[in-house]
């Protein structure tokens, strides 16, 4: 096995390192403040190419499959959370899903928009009764000439108030539920009846837009339909296996960083007359947390190569998920308490890793679910 990376990965992790340095990490703290990605962040990462990395050439993208989007995402990840999601729902589950299951007319029309960045996209499965339970939706779409007429309401939708484009999963046929019952449509957020509700207050990742989307008698035309009629559900768990392998890509950086903030800290707080790096109770908990990230990094890429290998990943995604999104909150717990009272400060970097990190227990999926999603798995194929 080879566990290197291709020269053209260590470019672009080179490249997206100086540009998370030069521009994405200085305004972090702003970003949480203000809760808010400033637009421009958006544009300098289009014209680096950024937001199609993932994709092929002849979609505007650069053609470095998964591997190199989570090299991408780690590194991002590394400068701010909110804008690390805010790619990331555009990329692995926004773009994803048109990718995955659009006709060729629509990958011309939507995705090479999204690889430029010229669209911003969202993707809307979750609503107030159906957050774990997503086949329990009950936006519907109806049938009507030409059109299909959505109503219903989206909530917790990442990039939602943002975005020009948002795929939308709605009821086609009740009676059939994920079964053949749930339809994925492509909708322009300029479409009459499309309403951005309520923008929620956030305890972390306060820079991501997060919000409920309202559709009150859009029309939405036959060829926005996003795969087959009756096929959305498997759209959204194809895209959100994808998800969840990128997520994990995030934490990994996340973790990196928090790693880096402890020991600087650890390296020049001095107490009982030497550096608190030299005292073994915070060398443990370094020793922890460099073991988890390489844990981390270890199942992460792996994962990625499969996925680029043409495997299915959906039980790999959902392990490297739960463990990574767990492996964060313990390494930022740690890097904390290795700040000791400073960590508790707002102006603090570790603070707001602290605060960001929490979600990744719950969005693309809550670790629960990925829990029934492997045992699942595991209980019909075997272990290994
Ligand atoms: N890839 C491809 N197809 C998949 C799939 C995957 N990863 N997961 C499920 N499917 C298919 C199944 O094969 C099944 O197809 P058939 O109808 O042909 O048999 C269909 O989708 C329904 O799947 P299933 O029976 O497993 O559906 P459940 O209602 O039991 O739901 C869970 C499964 C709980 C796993 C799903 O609802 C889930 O992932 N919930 C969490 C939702 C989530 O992550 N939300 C995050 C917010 S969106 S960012």
């Amino acid at each position: 096995m080879d566990f290197t990376f291709t020269p053209e990965h260590q470019m672009l992790r080179e490249m997206v390192k100086k540009f998370t340095e030069k521009e994405v990490r200085p305004l972090s703290q702003k970003i949480d403040q203000e809760a808010k990605v400033p637009m421009e962040l958006w544009k300098k990462a289009a014209e680096l190419g950024l937001l199609g990395i993932a994709f092929p050439e002849k979609y505007g993208g650069a053609g470095a499959g998964e591997m190199g989007y989570c090299i991408m995402l780690e590194e991002l990840a590394q400068g701010d959370a909110s804008f690390t999601v805010m790619l990331g729902a555009h990329i692995s589950i926004g773009a994803m899903s048109i990718y995955l299951d659009g006709t060729e007319e629509q990958k011309q029309k939507y995705l090479t928009k999204m690889c430029s960045g010229e669209y911003i996209s969202a993707f809307a499965l979750t609503e107030v009764n159906a957050g774990s339970d997503a086949a329990n939706i009950e936006t519907t779409a109806a049938l009507k000439g030409s059109d299909y007429v959505l109503n219903g309401t989206k909530f917790y939708i990442t990039n939602g108030g943002i975005a020009n484009v948002v795929i939308v999963f709605a009821v086609t046929d009740k009676s059939l539920g994920a079964h053949g019952g749930v339809t994925a449509f492509i909708v322009e957020s300029k479409t009459p009846g499309f309403k951005v509700g309520r923008e929620l207050d956030k305890m972390g990742i306060r820079g991501s837009n997060t919000v409920e989307l309202i559709f009150e008698n859009v029309r939405v035309p036959k060829e926005n339909v996003l795969g087959k009629i009756g096929e959305g559900f498997k759209t959204a768990m194809k895209a959100l296996d994808r998800g969840r392998l990128s997520l994990s890509a995030g934490c990994l950086g996340g973790s990196k960083r928090a790693l880096e903030l402890s020991l600087n800290h650890a390296k020049q707080r001095v107490q009982f007359g030497k550096p608190i790096a030299e005292q073994q109770a915070i060398q443990w908990m370094i020793a922890d947390m460099a073991a988890e990230i390489f844990a981390m990094e270890s199942m992460v890429y792996r994962s990625a190569w499969a996925h680029d290998q043409g495997m299915r990943i959906t039980r790999e995604a959902a392990i490297v998920k739960m463990y990574c999104s767990e492996a964060l909150d313990r390494i930022v717990d740690r890097g904390v308490q290795i700040h000791g009272g400073m960590g508790f400060i707002r102006e603090c970097d570790i603070e707001r890793a602290y605060r960001d990190a929490r979600i990744n227990r719950i969005f693309e999926g809550t670790n629960e679910i990925q829990r029934l999603v492997i045992a699942r798995d595991v209980l019909t194929k075997g272990a290994y």
